[in-house]
This record gives C-alpha cells, sequence and structure tokens, in this order.
C-alpha cells in the first residue's frame, strides 16, 4: 500500500478526480472524516501487480494551511499530487505554495505529479511557467486530466505507480 497525498486550493477539482477514477479502476470505498480528509483507496494494475494507493484528499478549510496540517499528514508519503486548475490561471501561482506546505514532500524519493486539472474547459494557464514549475520543484511528471472527458483518468496513479518504482530502484 502506498500513501498519496493530494494538494492544490480547494474547487479545482480534485475531490471529483478521485472518485472519477475510482469508478473508472475498480470497487473501493471512500471514507470521510471528520477532521476533513477523505480517503480514497485506488488500485491499479501495474506490471501484473495489482497496487493500492491510499490517497489522502484534504478538505478546502482555510485554517488548515496556517495549522501545519498538511505538513504533518504528508509525513511518510510516497508521492504526491499537486493540482490546479488549467482554466483558472491564479491556482497555477498557489503551486509554490503547496510546494511549501508540504515540505516531507520536497525529497527527491517522493514520487510528485504536477496535474491541470479541467482540461475540457478553455485553458487560462501559461505552458512556460508550468514547464519552469516542473524544473524548479522537481515534478517527475505534468499531466493534464478531466473528470469530464475522462482526459488521463486511467494514466494518473498507472503514472504514479511507475515514477514510485523508478524512485526505488
Ligand atoms: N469542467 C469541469 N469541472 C470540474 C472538473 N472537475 C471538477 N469540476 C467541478 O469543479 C467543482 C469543484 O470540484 P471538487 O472536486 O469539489 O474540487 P476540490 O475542492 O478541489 O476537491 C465542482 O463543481 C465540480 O463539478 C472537470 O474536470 N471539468
Ligand atoms: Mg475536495
Amino acid at each position: 500500500m502506498y500513501k498519496i497525498v493530494v494538494l492544490g486550493e480547494g474547487g479545482i477539482g480534485k475531490t471529483t478526480l478521485l472518485e472519477v477514477i475510482r469508478k473508472n479502476v475498480m470497487d473501493l470505498r471512500t471514507v470521510q472524516m471528520t477532521i476533513g480528509v477523505q480517503f480514497h483507496e485506488i488500485q491499479v494494475e501495474y506490471e501484473d501487480e495489482n497496487i493500492i494507493f491510499q490517497v489522502w484528499d484534504f478538505g478546502g478549510q482555510p485554517q488548515f494551511k496556517k495549522m501545519g496540517v498538511f505538513d504533518k499528514f504528508s509525513q511518510g508519503s510516497d508521492g504526491a499530487l499537486f493540482c490546479f486548475d488549467l482554466s483558472d490561471y491564479e491556482t497555477l501561482l498557489t503551486i509554490p505554495d503547496w510546494v511549501e506546505l508540504a515540505p516531507y514532500c520536497k525529497s527527491e524519493n517522493v514520487a510528485k505529479i504536477l496535474i491541470g486539472t479541467k482540461a475540457d474547459l478553455d485553458e487560462d494557464t501559461d505552458e512556460n511557467l508550468i514547464q519552469e514549475y516542473v524544473e524548479k520543484f522537481k515534478f517527475h511528471h505534468f499531466m493534464r486530466t478531466s473528470s469530464i472527458s475522462k482526459q488521463n483518468i486511467n494514466n494518473v496513479f498507472v503514472k504514479m505507480a511507475e515514477i514510485i518504482f523508478s524512485l526505488k530502484k
């Protein structure tokens, strides 16, 4: 079982993405906790193995940022999805803040994917800045997703597995 944290502003489609991935992939469960973290169990097949991810999806409570919640809960992660909304430029600009909010994930050993959500909408983003962040924050991959068109829905956690295995070699 691999632990994955999902980080990014509220309203950018994190929970929807995980729900869509979960329903498309296999029968799994979601547990809502009062502290505002939802756990999604997501399974993928990778190199003939069944890989199970325990995915930590944080609620939108703004006070979480001040409480150090993200730093605490990101401890021990094998991977992280840093998310922004492709149709909302402001959310791209928050990516450096999210990197700072979860310092544990800065480790080279944590698999990091930058996810641009809502690829079905008109883009309001900056390809150069995306590439700059990929290099600066050492994201292992960048992916556009859409919970509506289902773009890359089946690839997110396969890619995550691939990166995690490559890091462990
Ligand atoms: N157009 C579009 N809307 C989306 C997509 N994913 C989520 N949404 C909408 O964005 C809003 C916020 O989604 P939610 O998953 O709750 O965001 P979270 O706060 O990041 O978990 C909801 O109204 C969703 O229906 C997407 O891929 N495309
Ligand atoms: Mg959510």
